[in-house]
């Protein structure tokens, strides 16, 4: 066997070996995000919602772990929920956001969204604003984000909410 031959074989037998790990049910594998468009609110009161669908088609789990953009303050990862008095709040996901393997993670008003904190002034309808997103394990994602009128983020809703 040359050299070149026994390396190849060797390769071979490391793929099968990886593959193999891939298998777990834990969450091992990796994953391979579908980032979705994504549309932003025009600000309204100093912040304004962005929505969007992230779809997670590998087999290993993955987090949304920060969003960032040139054109706010911050962005924050927010979830709206429901409290004991029956009132809806929005609350920090500081942890993140889990994007587990097989499942589509949806940011919606009335949900989980992102939340931008003081755009800037030139963030305005039918304009358009570059926002990163960082995750646990895949490459970031940066996405040009046009500006929309609330009710039409309001029209993807959850059901029900
Ligand atoms: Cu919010």
């Amino acid at each position: 066997m040359s050299r070149a031959r026994r390396l190849r074989a060797a390769a071979a037998a490391a793929a099968v070996l990886l593959l193999g790990g891939c298998a777990g049910p834990s969450g091992t594998g990796t994953p391979d995000l579908r980032v979705g468009t994504a549309r932003a609110s025009v600000p309204a009161a100093g912040v304004s919602q962005l929505v969007l669908t992230i779809e997670n088609v590998g087999d290993g789990d993955d987090r949304l772990v920060a969003a960032t953009t040139e054109r706010a303050l911050a962005v924050e990862l927010h979830e709206t929920v429901v409290d004991d008095e029956g009132r809806a709040v929005m609350t920090l996901r500081d942890d993140g956001v889990p994007l587990p393997a097989g499942t589509t993670v949806r940011f919606r008003p009335g949900g989980l969204h992102l939340m931008l904190v003081v755009p800037d002034a030139d963030v305005v309808r039918g304009g358009t604003l570059p926002v990163t997103l960082a995750f646990d394990r895949s490459p970031a994602v940066t996405l040009e984000v046009a500006v929309v009128p609330t009710v039409e983020l309001l029209e993807d809703a959850p059901a029900g909410s």
